[in-house]
């Protein structure tokens, strides 16, 4: 019995560390629910957490696959809420890297003392009337130094479930943590019930929506979203706000990047690590199916990689996940074969469609269903306007249930990586890809990314915006700090890996695609692999190393590409995009931006300058038309 008169999971808790129980009990307090259950992880638990929202229809069983439901969000909850997620730290340039321009694009603060108040107005009682679920959870290998530990409170069955998937959730956790500190996570939805009250289907309170951050003490709060990037708080939360301050402070990284093994044709294995913003197909370049011979593709992971120099000054990757948490539309037996293999068990989807026969359906799935019902649970037709599964629909799968998954996957010690790539959607100018001439010149490149805007966060419309590492939502310090902080992690390392910037999205005069992407971006990771081994020639450019005119590997394709625009650097365009990025970095930035960055820029603006007679010249900034 917890005092206030808790029983746990019906019987009296054991096992359970005591700075662990004292914190379930100050919330408890706090949130006042109707019971608690403190999980371990098993089959007989999850089924009975499914079984149980079957029952309440929160989740819908997909008859035509094993193990497979359905969620429908509420429509006011169908995605990460950027401008509620906020950073708490004592003072603002811990968090923000700019007072006096302060725009909140790359961190939102907030005074310890404010949010403590909003705390106390927004959780007591919250909990009413639901079960408080307490899941204790490791990012990486249980066990593993490279791991740690979090502790979530929710009042969400949907995010208990969910969490046992893209995390390692069970009482194993609680023997490894011991007496040790932990990552305390809380989360509610933000909507208690009366007595004799019914729940609303998808819980939440969006007028009330809050995720914060404290990393001076390893705290998150979250509430009134059941969103997944809101409310599974061991993923953007812990393994990237907090996990980036606690990296800063112990001499690691961790990023926004897939991890991903390649083997070459003579039986050498490199791994790779690549930043994409959102509607960059990481997902899909991370369990690539390769189109040339010889060339084997397998997965770490898809979302976030926590990179560690070892005592040799080798750069290690762990993923510290484990499950896919992936956008459905656009998911094929084209675009992402390996995906599609792995999603039709054991699998929750949110906010896709229903068909006929039990299954699930979504936009660029294969041919459009005649009917089924739409992500809001009403009838949708192949004639309907709107459409049928939300365009930030997810599939929620465990890593074991992908076919390419890399046997070094839960490697405690990490993979050893071999090359760094960034990348962005960009129509013009932005060869497909090039090398970094020093590991500085990389943080430059990643500090500079641009890439056409996001559906997964609140902007409308396509515009060319800054993402810098993919990690713009995602900063869990000063983002000069964290440059700093890249440049010192460049120090440690012995060879370090060699930094790229790839863009599948280039278009041609006419607004055509120019280069063919998915499978055969194999040949881009070639040259860079190559490139790597110091076994290519290279072209200097403006930008940095670009392949040489038959540097890159195109036999077979079913098209030949128009290499020359694909590679071209127009002096026109990066004139106007170092002028862009200068802009960028004195208003944003300011004073927090390293020195080492203002030399590039300034390195960049010469190299335009000397090179600018090898350059050609792109005729005009073409419009066009998206595909697909
Ligand atoms: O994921 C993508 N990748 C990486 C694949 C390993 N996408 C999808 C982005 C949205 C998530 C791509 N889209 C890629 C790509 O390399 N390239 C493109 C652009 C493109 C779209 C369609 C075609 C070619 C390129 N061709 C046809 O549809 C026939
Ligand atoms: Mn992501």
């Amino acid at each position: 019995m917890v005092a206030g008169g808790w029983t746990i999971n019906g019987v009296e808790p054991n096992g359970v560390p005591s700075h662990v129980m004292e914190w379930i009990q100050h919330w408890a307090e706090i949130c006042q629910p109707t019971d608690i259950h403190i999980m371990d992880g098993s089959d007989e638990e999850d089924q009975m957490l499914k079984k149980m929202m079957v029952e309440q229809g929160v989740l819908i069983p997909l008859t035509k696959y094993q193990n497979c439901y359905l969620a429908r969000t509420d429509p006011k909850d169908v995605a990460r809420t950027e401008a509620r997620t906020v950073i708490s730290t004592k003072n603002k340039i811990d968090t923000h890297p700019v007072t006096d321009t302060y725009s909140g694009k790359l961190g939102h603060w907030i005074s310890p003392e404010d949010l403590d108040k909003k705390i106390q107005s927004l959780f007591p009682g919250c909990m009413n009337g639901r079960t408080m679920y307490v899941i204790p959870f490791s990012m990486g290998p249980v066990g593993s130094q490279l791991s740690r530990i979090g502790i979530e409170i929710t009042d969400s069955a949907y995010v208990s479930v969910c969490m046992r998937i893209m995390t390692r959730v069970g009482r194993q956790v609680l023997n490894v943590l011991g007496d040790s500190p932990f990552v305390k996570g809380v989360h509610s939805v933000g909507a208690p019930l009366k007595p004799g009250e019914h729940s609303a289907l998808w819980p939440c309170n969006p007028d009330k929506v809050l995720i914060a951050h404290k990393p001076e003490t390893s705290e998150i709060i979250s509430f009134g979203s059941g969103y997944g990037g809101n409310s599974l708080l061991g993923k953007k939360c812990l393994a990237l706000r907090l996990g980036s301050s606690i990296a800063r402070k112990e001499g690691w990284l961790a990023e926004h990047m897939l991890i991903s093994g390649v083997t070459m044709p003579n039986g050498q294995k490199k791994y790779i690590t690549a930043a994409f913003p959102s509607c960059c197909g990481k997902t899909n370049l991370a369990m690539l199916q390769p189109k040339l011979p010889g060339y084997k593709v397998t997965v770490v992971g898809d979302d976030i990689a926590w990179l560690h120099p070892d005592e040799n000054g080798q750069l290690r990757a762990i993923n510290p996940e484990n499950g896919f948490f992936g956008v459905a539309p656009g998911t094929n037996f084209q675009s992402n074969p390996y995906a599609m293999a792995s999603i039709f068990k054991d699998t929750i989807f949110s906010n896709v469609a229903l068909t006929p026969d039990g299954g699930v359906w979504w936009e660029g799935m294969g041919p459009k269903p005649k009917s089924c019902i739409d992500w809001r649970g009403k009838p949708w037709r192949a004639s309907s306007s709107t459409p049928a599964a939300h365009p930030n629909s997810r599939f929620c799968t465990p890593l074991v249930n992908c076919p390419v998954l890399d046997p070094a996957w839960e490697d405690p010690h990490g993979v050893p990586v071999s090359a760094i790539f960034f990348g962005g959607r960009r129509p013009s100018g932005v060869p497909l890809i090039y090398q970094a001439i020093s590991w500085e010149h990389g943080v430059f490149m990643g500090a500079a990314v641009k890439s056409e805007a996001t559906a997964a966060a609140e902007f409308k419309g396509k515009q060319i915006m800054h993402d810098p590492f993919s990690m713009r939502p995602f900063f869990g310090y000063n983002f000069g700090d964290y440059l700093r902080h890249w440049l010192s992690i460049g120090k440690l390392l012995k060879n370090p890996p060699p930094i790229f910037m790839v863009n599948w999205f280039r278009r041609g005069h006419d607004g055509g695609l120019l280069w063919p992407g998915f499978g055969d971006n194999i040949r881009v990771l070639e040259w860079a692999l190559n490139r790597s081994a110091g076994q290519l020639p290279a072209s200097g450019r403006c930008v940095g190393w670009v392949p040489t005119h038959d540097g890159l590997d195109i036999h077979g394709l079913e098209e030949s590409p128009d290499m020359e625009a694909l590679l071209a650097t127009p002096t026109r365009f990066w004139r106007e995009e170092a002028a862009e990025i200068r802009q960028y970095f004195k208003s944003e930035i300011g004073d927090s931006l390293p020195t080492e960055m203002w030399r590039q820029l300034d390195k960049l603006d010469k190299r335009i300058e000397v090179f600018s007679d090898y350059n050609v010249e792109e005729d005009e900034y073409h419009s066009y038309e998206p595909i697909g």
